[in-house]
């Protein structure tokens, strides 16, 4: 039986009934791709992702790759490896690639709801599968170099695998700090030496090669390579020797190599490495030869291209994995039998009941419920942002607007989505399950440990709220923000929801309320700080004390937003439902239960930050 339960009837609400894309789909940039093709992959990837992805999930955990020094390898199961071929032999890895380097148009809310499925039933294969994407990140920077076009086209045509290679030792969350440098060779290549770490997916024997997006500082030029991500530059370092025109392998390894595999609290299929360049000492001691993308220190930029599709990944990894921890602990929750029903406790012989009858029990389901319904929305929401960006680019335009909002969403969808999930699956999730929760029999132990990791990588939560405050809220000027604060406020001057909202919009319009005085709070606080003009600076700790409180209030007022607005939506269906009524009246109670619980909170979260102070900062550090 499969661990994966997937949500396809709230997916297709969220894509047909809520967001609407079927209005841009089989028509301009999506002409190949009407709705009815949209659901056919939808289907077809929810039926690939129950069987032939979630089979490997277990096996894959409990026998993962082990490292050889001797050959620095790190073969891959060979379940994993049925399931990652199941994946690429389905082609719709395709979907969403420039069509130039053999992808196909396809809007991105079809393919991050489809990659939901993927990423709840075993996110590794995503991960393994990245190659094509990330040669159309090197096809958006070739700048026209035909060299570089050629590598991305080869990407996709052979399916190799690519890793994105920033941290270090010393530089995690500061990339900036990295040391590993590069040379220039005479014939237009770059010699690489250095040691990354914690690299996914650099070594497997899925794929015939491996290309690494490599960020180094360039030396032994004039004026090139200083301190900070702007001096570093983006390289492409093949694992083997590749003819740059037809793709074939020259037989030749390049230097780098697999130093180490990480031992894992999770995701242990996907192998996490110890990345050495240009080391005489180890392999065959062959250089690390590169090549440079675009232009020198271009590489922070560049490499953003794949952090921020990286990041979306996490946070619909996590969001993926909360829904099926939900609905696992749904299924258990209905034939556990334990206890009498609360009104006849004190009546002993009293008949038994499954625990769906408790009160706390309820609570904890629709909080689970609610959370990955709201979250899946806020996913596809962000997505359909990234929609209007993809169609004002094939019609020539650039839509600001949806960039920034897209922007601005992201840090909430990875550090909201993953804190929100990580916890929930936890303390709900595998609580309903009681101490059977615990044991490997459920997967709910394994997606406990496996989604712990999406609050780290990609930048952990703590680099998202000050992405999220100083560059999505402070550099953008607050328009991103103050579009989505217009938005909010036209639906709560709306008559949405006929009455039966009414609760939960007054719930909403504090919460924004107060959510919007933490951000004026913390704007003030970063303008007190400001030392050129009489300001303390100092001050900026305050706003440092609070940037990941904004995010995750941020965080519940558009989660309670998105859905009302899918309650809007599902009380006008009520009526004409059929077999659809009580979905329908599952996302009413999900909205309201969502506002209810969390809407209040958010002034709580006001008042804390009001009285923050530097107290903490002032104590000595002995005193900790
Ligand atoms: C990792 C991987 O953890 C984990 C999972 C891997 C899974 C496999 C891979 C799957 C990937 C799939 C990819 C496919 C791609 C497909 C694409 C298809 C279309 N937004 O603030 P400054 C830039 S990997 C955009 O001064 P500091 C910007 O250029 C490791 N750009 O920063 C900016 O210049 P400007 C992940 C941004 O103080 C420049 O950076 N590691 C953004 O120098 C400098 O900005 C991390 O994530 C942004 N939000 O450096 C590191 N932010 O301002 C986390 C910055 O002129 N640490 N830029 O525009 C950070 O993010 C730090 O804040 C820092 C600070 C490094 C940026
Ligand atoms: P540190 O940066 O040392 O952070 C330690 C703690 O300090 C954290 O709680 C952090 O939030 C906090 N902190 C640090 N700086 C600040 C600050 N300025 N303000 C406030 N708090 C701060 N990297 C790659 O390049 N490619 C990959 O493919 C890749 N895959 C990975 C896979 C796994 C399984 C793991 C564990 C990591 C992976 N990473 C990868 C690295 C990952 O991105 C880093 O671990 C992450 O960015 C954090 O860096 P760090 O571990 O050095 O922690």
């Amino acid at each position: 039986m499969s661990h994966y339960k997937s949500n396809l009837r709230d997916i297709q609400f969220n894509l047909f009934e809520l967001f609407n894309v079927q209005e841009y789909l089989g028509t301009g940039l999506f002409e190949d791709l009407d709705a009815d093709t949209a659901r056919e992959i939808l289907n077809e990837v929810e039926r690939l992702s129950r069987e032939d992805l979630a089979a490997s999930y277990v096996d894959s955990d409990r026998n993962p790759p082990v490292f050889d020094p001797k050959t620095n390898t790190a073969p891959i199961p060979d379940a994993f490896k049925k399931s990652y071929q199941a994946w690429m032999d389905s082609g719709f890895w395709a979907l969403g690639l420039p069509e130039e380097i053999g992808g196909q148009a396809a809007p991105p809310s079809l393919v991050w709801a489809a990659g939901e499925m993927l990423l709840g039933s075993n996110a590794p294969v995503w991960m393994y599968a990245t190659g094509p994407s990330m040669g159309s990140v090197i096809f958006k920077n070739a700048n026209g170099v035909q060299r570089d076009r050629r590598i991305a086209e080869i990407m996709v045509e052979r399916q190799w695998g690519a890793t994105m290679v920033l941290t270090e030792p010393d530089a995690g969350s500061d990339v900036g700090a990295g040391k590993t440098f590069a040379t220039p060779n005479e014939d237009g290549s770059w010699n690489i030496s250095g040691v990354k770490r914690f690299i996914t997916s650099a070594e497997s024997d899925l794929q015939e090669n491996i290309m690494h997006l490599v960020l180094a500082r360039p030396k032994g030029v004039e004026g090139v390579g200083g301190p900070g991500t702007k001096g570093l530059s983006l390289f492409l370092v093949p694992k083997y020797h590749f003819d740059h025109e037809s793709g074939d392998l020259t037989g030749e390894r390049n230097g780098v190599y697999v130093t180490n595999v990480e031992h894992k609290m999770g995701l242990k299929v996907s192998n996490t490495c110890e990345l050495t360049f240009g080391d005489p000492q180890v392999g065959g001691g062959e250089p690390a030869k590169g090549w440079l993308l675009g232009e020198v220190h271009d590489g922070i930029r560049q490499m953003f291209d794949v952090i921020e599709n990286a990041r979306m990944m996490v946070g619909t990894k996590a969001i993926a994995t909360l829904s099926t921890g939900y609905l696992n602990a749904l299924e258990y929750a209905k034939s556990r039998v334990q206890g009498a029903d609360l009104t006849r406790s004190a009546d002993k012989t009293a008949p038994r009941v499954t625990i769906t009858h408790h009160p706390d029990v309820r609570r904890s389901l629709m909080t689970q419920k609610s959370f990955a319904e709201a979250m899946r929305s806020l996913v596809i929401y962000t997505a359909s942002w990234q929609d209007k960006v993809a169609l004002a680019k094939a019609s020539g335009e650039h839509d600001k607007l949806a960039e920034a909002v897209n922007d601005l969403l992201l840090p909430i969808v990875k550090g909201y989505g993953s804190e929100r999930s990580w916890v929930l699956l936890g303390t709900e999730s595998l609580q309903t399950l009681g101490g059977s929760g615990f044991l490997q029999e459920y997967p709910l132990e394994q997606y406990v440990r496996d989604a712990k990791i999406d609050t780290l990588y990609e930048g952990t939560t703590a680099i998202q709220g000050q992405d999220f405050f100083f560059r999505k809220i402070v550099k953008d000027q607050g328009r991103a923000l103050g579009h989505l604060a217009n938005e909010i406020t036209a639906f709560l001057e709306s008559e949405a929801g006929n009455g039966r909202l009414k609760n939960e919009r007054a719930l909403l319009a504090t919460a924004l309320d107060d959510a919007q005085a933490l951000v004026g709070l913390m704007i003030n606080d970063l303008m007190s700080a400001d030392a050129s003009n009489g300001g303390d600076l100092r001050n900026i700790y305050k706003v440092g004390l609070n940037t990941t409180r904004v995010l995750m209030a941020l965080g519940d007022v558009v989660c309670a937003w998105l859905l009302l607005r899918g309650a809007e939506v599902a009380l006008a269906k009520l009526d004409t439902a059929g077999a659809d009524k009580s979905f329908y009246e599952g996302k009413i109670a999900a909205a309201q239960w969502f506002a209810q619980l969390n809407l209040p909170r958010v002034s709580a979260e006001r008042k804390i930050a009001e009285s923050t102070d530097l107290a903490i900062m002032d104590l000595d550090e002995s005193a900790f």
